[in-house]
């Protein structure tokens, strides 16, 4: 798991490219982009509906100022507690990444990937790292999730 701490503390959201970006966890603080907002119908048998409205930062606009490879076919997303799914880009470039829900302030531990693409199982929490990968073609994007943190059966990440 990778958690970025300066000095006092604070924690960010990675976003991986040719210049990489720290994001602070507080929208009010992630400075030269434009709050986008997003409701999703996202639901699970565990969870119940899983709507929002969700208040954040447009993924492809993030991607675009970390200077995302032209070649990335997938983007990886990895939380605190060990979750990491595999996006394609297509999905990646429409999500948002959510700091609040219904107006609220996030929890670090839920700050996270929504949007009409991803279904619940992938809408990451708790995101720290996101980095956009090239996979060859015939690669299986699920070989390189990891879906139960802690049960040690998923492969590393390619870097
Ligand atoms: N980091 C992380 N993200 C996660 C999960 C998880 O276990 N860890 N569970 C996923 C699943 S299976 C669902 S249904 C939703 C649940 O979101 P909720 O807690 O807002 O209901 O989060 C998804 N994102
Ligand atoms: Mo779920």
């Amino acid at each position: 798991m990778t958690t970025t701490d300066d000095a006092d503390g604070s924690v960010y959201v990675e976003i991986e490219g040719e210049r990489q970006l720290l994001l602070p966890t507080a929208l009010e603080a992630c400075e030269g982009f434009e709050p986008v907002e997003t409701s999703t119908d996202m639901a699970c048998d565990d969870s119940g509906p899983i709507d929002g409205p969700w208040t954040g930062l447009a993924l492809g606009e993030l991607l675009t100022a970390a200077e995302s490879p032209a070649a990335a076919t997938h983007v990886l997303v990895t939380c605190r507690d060990g979750y990491r799914v595999c996006l394609d880009v297509t999905d990646a470039l429409s999500a948002v990444l959510a700091f609040r829900r219904d107006g609220e302030p996030l929890d670090p531990d839920e700050i996270r990937v929504v949007g009409p693409g991803i279904d619940s199982g992938r809408s990451a929490k708790g995101v720290v790292r996101i980095e956009p990968v090239s996979l060859e073609a015939g690669t299986d994007p699920a070989e390189i999730e990891q879906l139960s943190p802690g049960a040690d059966d998923a492969p590393e990440p390619p870097r």
